[in-house]
């Protein structure tokens, strides 16, 4: 049987989903995108929850390998198609990788995330915590990369494409980045390599005047 394209199964202004079109653009695979209509409630009906019982996007299907979790996700992709550059297999490497996948999954989820989530979809998390969680994450970022151009040494890997829409879209959310220059050249060092494609932005938070 002939391969299909990769199956994204997404939401365009998803943060979570961004980081997997990123990995798959970079690696130039073959993908389709499939619209999960989270408004709907989509995700919440039979059909998803046979994919995944968490009813969240994203999913991805690779010729019937159907993994959910943004970050799962990226590591099959990477140990399947990506060679070393984007998970190393050294035990140290590798786990600086990690570390910072947990961050994704973590204080960027329950900050930046959930900040932009009040704003963009109307989430009733209380904006000032999430908004201080954000902050909280971008000062420990701004640490880290005086000392380097990506989070884990010189090259990008999938700690960087985990942790970049939500740090990238976080005035949606109301959070500025003016005070962090080291997370803004971060920013534009992802945004100039091959294959990056940006997530749309939406005019809400400090975005809405302009
Ligand atoms: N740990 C999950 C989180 C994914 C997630 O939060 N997805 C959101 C969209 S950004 C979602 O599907 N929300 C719908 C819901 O939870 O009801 C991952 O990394 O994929």
């Amino acid at each position: 049987m002939s391969r299909q394209p990769i199956k994204l199964y997404r939401h365009l202004l998803s943060g979570h989903c961004h980081r997997v079109q990123l990995l798959l653009n970079m690696l130039g695979l073959e993908h389709e995108m499939v619209e999960v209509d989270l408004g709907a409630g989509e995700h919440k009906q039979a059909p998803f929850i046979k994919l995944n019982t968490f009813s969240q996007v994203p999913v991805m299907d690779d010729n019937g390998v159907v993994i959910a979790d943004s970050n799962a996700i990226l590591v099959y992709l990477a140990k399947r198609y990506g060679g070393q550059q984007w998970l190393p297999e050294d035990p140290e490497a590798g786990a600086q990788v990690q570390r910072w996948l947990s961050a994704a999954a973590g204080p960027v989820a329950y900050g930046l995330c959930r900040a932009r989530l009040v704003t963009v979809f109307g989430a009733p998390f209380t904006p000032e915590e999430v908004i201080e969680h954000s902050h909280v994450f971008l000062k420990v970022l701004e640490q880290e990369l005086a000392h380097r151009p990506f989070l884990v040494g010189q090259t990008a890997t999938l700690a960087d494409l985990a942790n970049y829409a939500y740090v990238a879209h976080s005035p949606e959310g109301n959070v500025s980045l003016e005070a962090y220059p080291n997370v803004r050249a971060w920013l534009k060092r992802i945004e100039a390599l091959p294959g990056f494609v940006a997530m749309p932005q939406s005019a809400f938070g400090l975005l809405s005047g302009q």
